[in-house]
């Protein structure tokens, strides 16, 4: 029997990238593992990946172009050939660019793959080209990423696996176990080596339950919580003055903002004990190194961003810079020598070209917006379940004058509405490079098997597509390899010494930024922001609230123009008794809806193994507040407010906090009881910075049923 191992590379929106061995026998996918030689996979999937072949080969697969048959939403189809699928899609395309421009037609797209090739960017240049309307994809971290630039600047900042050498660790926000389950040996280690480990998070996670201290913060109150410890930290003088002066800016600033947040002040905002307020902001500051793991959730808030400056000038103020594993990670993406306009070609973009943000799809979708929306075309993504506003876009969904496209490996619920379905490959049948927004490994993707039935890659696709609109630029042209020699720089020194053949003999390779036990990007400084120091007072704040260019299919950094606050400050969540009594009246609850365990955002919420762990759409409550509205463990419960309504289990608990509810999101419809998810129910505000959502600013109500 013929068997062989090829190099893969986990395709999913997780910071773990894993490198991934897939054993093919005869022709077949039989196993996938994670790499034992990665330093960061160490030989290790989750619960998520380990039977990634049964996605592969799962009955549900879509493998054949379809076309609608029965009412949109009824999910019948019929097999047409990708011809014929074609056809049609080029000539409802062209009646509509005749009769209502191209901008009538809107992309939707995130990273159902994170490959260079065939995730975040792989349809931007053919949007671009056809000039349709630009669709700005800030679902995840475009606030923090705003404030992390506009205080320390695109920073690799923190080497993940220097966290062994850290002897103080706050998890701010974040739920490593679950979502970034490869860093938690490298924090586990430290914590052996004697490292105290801080989680911050309004609920009793699996990470606050192997950390030596769990702070259960309200929701939405970390800006406070942080300038806080401030406050504390320069009222106890344990101010590094040295680095502050020589590295930083703005410190008088930051000092006279932060004198108003004591600790009294704070613990009222945010529910932790002023004591535990100047205990956390003294070992911060004093237990060198020390280091703050930031997670998404963070930005969720009318505050987020102004959360993640305040944060960012933590490290500053204390010196953990100067030491190796000390300082703030977010995200070490910015190490990688992308060449985001290459891919996207935002020079093509028509001058004029509306954008609409994709939080919006269901306003867009039921005409409430500027630019009339009479096409979508989704692929990497599930929006009826990720996005809020979820009536809105079942029912924009099922317009009967909205053409509909939909790539996929399944029919989710997404696609169960559109007139058109085309057949998208799984990783295991293609080719891709892979970058990583969790360490600093670049991976390659080798593809495993043949593709199964008529699915294509992303960039086949697009190819495709490019050439039924009748483009024949060269770009069009170019192999998924030529297109790799073009996303990246190779000529830049982090890729010295690594090209497409030396990683089809190894399946990954560091950058070369140095080891992991002498990262020290800042210990003099160094930030890349405007004055080359970590700004306290942001001189970036003037050009006002931003969008990063591979959040916009390349379109120039959008900047508001209207200048934000220079220094971190604290906005009260959008939905609270502070700023909306008569709403939290009658809807007491905040809501929050972080990751499920078992699911990669909506990715696997129908396949077996994950859907048996994951079970069907619950949502964890106190035992004071299930007691109070006569809610028992198991029961069922309906979640509202006045944007609609979901069903789930309740799960009585004192792992969320009172006053919080926690309702994973990622559920399809049909594993709520009456086929509405959390996104049935959450704001369509955007947070303060970066048009990041509000989802922790939710509140609901919870009754039996
Ligand atoms: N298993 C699994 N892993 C994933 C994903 C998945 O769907 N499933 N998705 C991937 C993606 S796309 C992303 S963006 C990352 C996200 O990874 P994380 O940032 O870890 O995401 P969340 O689970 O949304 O939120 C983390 C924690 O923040 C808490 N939280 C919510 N609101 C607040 C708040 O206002 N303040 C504080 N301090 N804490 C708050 C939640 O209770 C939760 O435990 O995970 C990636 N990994
Ligand atoms: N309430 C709430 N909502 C949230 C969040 C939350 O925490 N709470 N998190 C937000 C965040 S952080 C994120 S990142 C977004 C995630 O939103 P999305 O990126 O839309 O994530 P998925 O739901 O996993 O949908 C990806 C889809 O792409 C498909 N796909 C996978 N690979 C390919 C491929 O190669 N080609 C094509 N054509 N399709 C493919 C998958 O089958 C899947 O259906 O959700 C956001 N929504
Ligand atoms: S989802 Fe994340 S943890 Fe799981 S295999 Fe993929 S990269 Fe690794
Ligand atoms: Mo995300």
């Amino acid at each position: 029997m013929a068997e062989t191992t090829v190099f893969s590379a986990c395709p999913h929106d997780c910071p773990d990238t894993c490198a991934m061995l897939t054993t093919v026998r005869d022709g077949k996918a039989v196993a996938v593992r994670g790499n034992p030689d990665h330093p960061f996979t160490r030989g290790g999937l989750c619960v998520k990946v380990n039977d990634y072949e049964n996605r592969v080969y799962s009955d549900n697969r879509v493998l054949t172009p379809l076309r609608r048959t029965g009412a949109k939403g009824a999910g019948e189809f019929q097999p047409i050939t990708w011809d014929e699928a074609l056809q049609e899609i080029s000539s409802r395309w062209t009646e509509i660019i005749d009769r209502d421009g191209p901008a009538a037609i809107m992309p939707y797209s995130y990273l159902g793959t994170e490959g260079i090739l065939n995730g975040l960017n792989a349809g931007d240049a053919f949007f671009n080209k056809l000039g349709a309307t630009v669709a700005e994809r800030t679902f995840c971290d475009s606030a923090a990423i705003t404030a992390f630039f506009m205080t320390c600047g695109p920073t690799a900042a923190v080497d993940p696996e220097s966290f062994v050498h850290s002897k103080y660790i706050i998890l701010w926000a974040i739920n490593t176990i679950s979502n970034n389950l490869h860093h938690w040996p490298f924090i586990a280690e430290a914590q052996r080596r004697g490292a105290k480990v801080v989680v911050i998070d309004p609920v009793a996670t699996r990470t606050a339950k192997q950390a030596d201290w769990h702070l259960p913060i309200k929701p939405g109150t970390d800006a406070a919580l942080a300038l806080g410890m401030i406050n504390v930290i320069i009222a106890e003088d344990l101010v590094d003055h040295d680095y502050v002066e020589k590295y930083t800016v703005g410190y008088e600033d930051l000092k006279d903002r932060a004198s108003g947040f004591t600790p009294e002040k704070v613990a009222a905002i945010t529910g932790i004990s002023a004591n535990d307020i100047r205990t956390l902001a003294r070992e911060f500051a004093t237990t060198q190194p020390s280091v703050i793991r930031m997670g998404v959730a963070i930005e969720r808030n009318a505050s987020g961003g102004n959360a993640v400056r305040a944060m960012s000038c933590l490290p500053g103020l204390v010196g953990s810079w100067r030491h190796c594993g000390g300082g703030i990670l977010h995200m070490p993406i910015w190490a990688f020598p992308m060449k985001w306009d290459d891919l996207s070609r935002p020079d093509w973009i028509p001058e004029g070209t509306p954008v609409i943000n994709q939080w919006r799809v269901g306003p867009a979708l039921q005409g409430e917006l500027d630019q009339k929306i009479n096409s979508l075309f989704v692929y990497n993504s599930n929006p009826a379940v990720v996005a809020p506003e979820q009536d809105k876009i079942l029912r924009g969904l099922a317009r009967d004058d909205l053409f509909t496209v939909v790539s996929e490996h399944f029919i989710t619920d997404t696609a169960r509405y559109a007139d058109i379905v085309l057949p998208a490959t799984t990783q295991l049948e293609q080719f891709d490079l892979m970058f990583s927004w969790g360490h600093l490994y670049l991976t390659l993707n080798q593809p495993a098997i043949e593709p199964l039935g008529e699915a294509v890659p992303n960039t086949e696709l697009f190819r495709r597509l490019a050439g039924a609109m009748g483009f024949d630029d060269p770009f069009w042209h170019r192999t998924d390899e030529e297109m790799a020699q073009d996303a990246l720089d190779w000529s830049s020194p982090v890729l010295e010494g690594i090209d497409l053949d030396s990683l089809r003999q190894t399946g990954y390779a560091r950058l070369k930024v140095g080891s992991p036990d002498d990262f020290v990007p800042h210990r003099e400084g160094n930030f890349p922001t405007p004055s080359g120091k970590a700004e306290f007072k942001s001189s970036m704040a003037e050009v006002g609230n931003m969008v990063l260019p591979l959040f916009r299919q390349g379109y120039v950094a959008y900047q508001s123009g209207e200048a934000l606050d220079p220094l971190p400050n604290f906005i009260p969540q959008n939905e609270s008794p502070d700023t909306n009594p008569s709403l939290a009246a009658r809807y007491p609850l905040n809501m929050i809806s972080p990751k499920s365990h078992a699911f990669l955002n909506s990715s696997f919420g129908n396949l077996r193994t994950q859907l048996h762990h994951a079970g069907e759409q619950l949502v964890m409550i106190n035992p004071a507040d299930a007691g109070e509205r006569g809610i028992s463990d198991g029961g069922g419960v309906r979640v509202f407010n006045d944007r609609g309504d979901f069903h789930a289990v309740a799960r009585v608990t004192e792992d969320a906090r009172p006053g919080v509810v926690v309702a994973p999101m990622g559920y399809w419809a049909k594993g709520s009881r009456n086929g509405y998810t959390v996104n049935a129910i959450n704001p369509p505000a955007f947070a303060d910075y970066g048009s990041a959502p509000t989802f922790s600013d939710t509140l609901v109500e919870v009754a039996g049923t």
